[in-house]
């Protein structure tokens, strides 16, 4: 992509209405735009970041079994009557008529939704299990959206839905989720610590809420330090492979972690010794839920078991809060001059500046070297407008794409160009020629 050619409105000062880093960055940067409260337009730069992350949640989800269908935002009211939730959610469902007088919701979640699909879906328990998620817009009237896509009250959710005959086979169903959500957040350079959680308005027995560290987290959190010592992404994992899934659960369960609701002093302090005791705050962004027979006895989902019995399903939901990932990646990675994109999520992986517009040899080669890059399906933003160079680094620094490659005629003479690493700062003189070799993985 051409920055000449590109939308891409930065912002030169800090936006009043921000309170958190990732906020100001994401106006600053021109990925998003506010529309109303908690409602945001995802402009060019940011739709990449979001739609990297989908990906990667989806790549996971898949790996670990689950299908993907999508459901519709607009839910009609009748399930949820069923399910005794119409009444339940209160002020937070945004409801809707249509032109026949029907009640409608913007759904918050899809529990009700997916039950009945599997209802009519599945009769037999040799079908079983089975796992749906979607990848789908979210409204829940917020009594206080803010921080950006932190808090929207219009979201991105992952949302996941398991069906299983019995309560064990609903446990290994759950661990998937669990260990599938380690391998999701690493991927995209996060560490999201599991911690024993509240179920809310989604009800349930079991659940986990998956929360990375930063200091603008909206949950007080109380950890054991050797969590960072853990084995996050590496390991193999076969997800038929009942006891191999417990084990990783197990051993990332068995540490002490906790959100302010859950907290226990006495049991932290028996557990962990004062040198391994860290407070802070953190952010969620993955919460599931095993629930068992909660929406499938309301809403008549059973199948018939091995003895001809019909039993109503056991299952849980698993929810991943895609478009709040953009705002707590920049939160856990970023520096005073802008982003650090981890590279798995990088709207682009290198920025290309050139340094002397209007000069002939200079375009060349950088028009060469674009060219050669998009030819190898590496993401290039060039930047080939007519700037000061010192307006061209701090934008390149801001909007935080983990390689810059920059070409000027001085270093041209020589047939070099100056590779910045966004991370490290390091900058290292690199043969023109080679560029390609070292950007097209
Ligand atoms: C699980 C999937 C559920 O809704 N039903 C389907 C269950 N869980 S949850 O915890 O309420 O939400 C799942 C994740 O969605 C993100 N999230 C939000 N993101 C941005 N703005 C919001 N207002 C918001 N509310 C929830 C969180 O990451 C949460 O973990």
């Amino acid at each position: 992509m051409r920055l000449s050619q590109y939308f891409m409105p930065i912002l030169r000062d800090d936006p009043k209405e921000a309170e958190i880093v990732s906020h100001k960055l994401m106006l600053r940067c021109g990925m998003i735009r506010q529309e109303a409260a908690g409602s945001y337009s995802w402009l060019p730069l940011g739709l990449r970041v979001l739609r990297k992350i989908e990906q990667i949640v989806r790549e996971e989800q898949n790996r670990a079994g689950a299908l993907e269908v999508l459901m519709p935002t607009i839910q009609p009211a009748d399930l949820w009557r069923k399910s005794g939730r119409y009444d339940a959610y209160g002020k937070e469902m945004l409801r809707i008529k249509d032109r026949h007088d029907r009640d409608m919701l913007y759904g918050p979640t899809n529990e009700e939704m997916i039950t009945d699909i599997f209802r009519q879906g599945v009769q037999s328990y040799k079908e079983l299990p089975r796992n749906l998620y979607h990848i789908q817009w979210k409204f829940r009237d917020e009594v206080r959206p803010r921080f950006g896509v932190m808090r929207g009250r219009e979201f991105l959710m992952k949302d996941a839905y398991s069906f299983d005959l019995t309560r064990e086979a609903g446990q290994h169903s759950y661990n998937k989720m669990f260990v599938s959500y380690l391998k999701t957040f690493a991927r995209m350079g996060l560490k999201a610590v599991p911690m024993r959680a509240e179920t809310g308005p989604i009800g349930g027995k079991d659940s986990h809420e998956f929360l990375i560290l930063a200091d603008t987290g909206e949950s007080e959190v109380f950890l054991d330090s050797t969590f960072h010592d853990m084995d996050w992404s590496t390991f193999e994992i076969d997800y038929d492979n009942v006891d191999a899934v417990a084990k990783v659960v197990d051993e990332f369960t068995s540490k002490y972690a906790a959100t302010s609701e859950m907290h226990d002093q006495a049991d932290y302090e028996k557990r962990v010794p004062a040198d391994r005791r860290v407070t802070g705050r953190g952010i969620e962004v993955g919460h599931i839920f095993f629930f068992g027979t909660k929406y499938s006895e309301p809403l008549g989902a059973v199948v018939q078991g091995p003895d001809g019995k019909m039993v109503p399903v056991q299952s849980g939901s698993y929810g991943i809060g895609v478009s709040r990932l953009v705002g707590g990646i920049i939160e856990a990675s970023h520096d005073e001059a802008g982003i650090i994109w981890p590279e798995p999520v990088a709207p682009f992986k290198v920025g290309l500046i050139n340094l002397k517009v209007g000069d002939a040899d200079t375009d060349a080669a950088c028009e060469k070297l674009y060219k050669a890059l998009e030819t190898r399906g590496v993401d290039v933003l060039y930047d080939d407008r007519d700037e000061r160079a010192g307006a061209k680094f701090g934008t390149m620094d801001l909007i935080g794409l983990p390689w810059q490659v920059i070409i000027g005629p001085r270093g041209l003479k020589d047939g070099i160009a100056e590779v910045k690493n966004r991370k490290t700062g390091e900058r290292e003189n690199v043969a023109i020629d080679q560029l390609v070799a070292r950007f097209a993985t």
